[in-house]
């Protein structure tokens, strides 16, 4: 059980962004906490260790609430992931990217509405800043011993996606886990693409560089200010026991052949009095209406398809992907996902099975400005 209370002067509202939750304390839009208010939110943990983070979901409030600070991590640990021998204690290192622009006097400066609710016309893409923050520091520096190091990467920008490499690119970025945790095996990856709302886990072996030496984490998706992310910087020989088995963990397939019916979710952009919108299956978002039933413990193919880029985020349960455009998936589609990220006029088909909790969950698109213009669906189990 976490209690929040709200010492702020606008109600919250608190989702765990991959928990297996009951549903009243899942932070549905409308479960607000008003100023001054407390509300007691029950996690009952029972997952596999994995990267999860907490974050602000007001309805129509979200993206400048979560601009504002309103996000964090909650990492969850069990005995298979701490027998593996990763790299722990002081190298696994949390890394929450943002990106923010500021104010002359150096607040944050959200541009999307200054008038309350909602995202203005200009901002049909989403908030972009041009400055990179990792953990609420612009590009910080990290000194490292030349050892392993596990780096969990979440993206808890508004809209913007990373391309994330090392440079120089000495060392692979070994994954070893995505949004649901351990893979079943690692994966090298010379760069990690993240759209908002996802995690990767790499480990990175700085013996590869010389002591004294920097290494640049990079934004390929970036320019000027956006271009790079973080230093690191080499401090000298350090000890290392860490090592990355090549077998982490084993993942039952949710295979396409066990599920009971394939239900479509479309992104897409819409007009309304002639402003454009950002709709799930041409609806506005709305809170009283529910969108599907789900049994409970049974397999479904959602197909999710998109005419821009959207990354969708579910709600409750993890799924895994089982193809893109009907080839097979990506290359940072592996293990049990939460955030998947479309390409524009992309279909990609997730098998997914909800458990444990029947009531009221949302999917939806995790740009944050589209989340807001009501890019929603709300789903029930039963
Ligand atoms: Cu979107």
């Amino acid at each position: 059980m976490v209690a929040h209370r709200n010492d702020l002067s606008v109600p919250v509202a608190v989702h765990l962004h991959g928990g297996h939750t009951p549903a009243d304390s899942d932070g549905y839009p409308t479960d607000l906490i008003e100023p001054g208010g407390r509300r007691d939110s029950t996690y009952p943990m029972r997952q596999r260790a994995a990267t999860l983070w907490y974050h602000d979901h007001r309805m129509d409030f979200t993206g400048q609430q979560v601009y504002r600070g309103l996000a964090g991590f909650h990492l969850v640990t069990d005995d298979e992931q701490d027998a593996l021998g990763l790299p722990s204690g002081e190298r696994d290192i949390p890394l929450m990217i943002t990106d923010r622009s500021f104010g002359e006097d150096g607040s944050f400066s959200y541009p999307a509405s200054h008038h309350g609710a909602g995202v203005d016309d200009a901002h049909m893409e989403g908030v972009l800043g041009d400055v990179v923050l990792v953990n609420g520091a612009p590009w910080p520096v990290l000194e490292v011993a030349a050892a392993r190091y596990r780096l969990r990467l979440l993206n808890a920008s508004s809209a913007r996606r990373y391309r994330l490499g090392l440079d120089p690119a000495r060392t692979p970025l070994a994954q070893i886990a995505s949004d649901g945790g351990l893979l079943e095996k690692p994966i090298e990856h010379s760069t990690v693409l993240l759209a908002p709302g996802e995690r990767c886990e790499v480990v990175v072996d700085f013996s590869a560089f010389k002591p004294d030496t920097d290494v640049t984490l990079r934004n390929g998706l970036g320019s000027g200010g956006t271009a790079d992310v973080m230093r690191f910087r080499i401090t000298g020989r350090g000890g290392d026991d860490s090592r990355i088995p090549q077998q982490l963990s084993q993942i039952e397939p949710l295979s396409a052949d066990r599920a009971v019916r394939t239900r479509t979710w479309t992104f897409r952009r819409a007009l309304n009095d002639e402003h454009p919108v950002w709709r799930l299956d041409g609806r506005a978002f709305d809170p009283e209406r529910i969108d599907a039933d789900v049994r409970l413990g049974e397999i479904e193919v959602w197909r999710f398809q998109s005419d821009l880029h959207h990354p969708v985020h579910v709600h409750l349960d993890p799924f895994q992907v089982l193809s893109r455009r009907n080839q097979g998936p990506g290359p940072h589609d592996k293990g049990w996902k939460d955030t998947v990220d479309l390409a524009p006029s992309e279909s990609v088909d997730v098998a997914v099975r909800f458990r444990d909790y029947p009531g009221r969950y949302l999917l939806h698109c995790h740009n944050l400005e589209h989340e807001d213009m009501g890019m929603m669906a709300a789903f029930r189990t039963i």
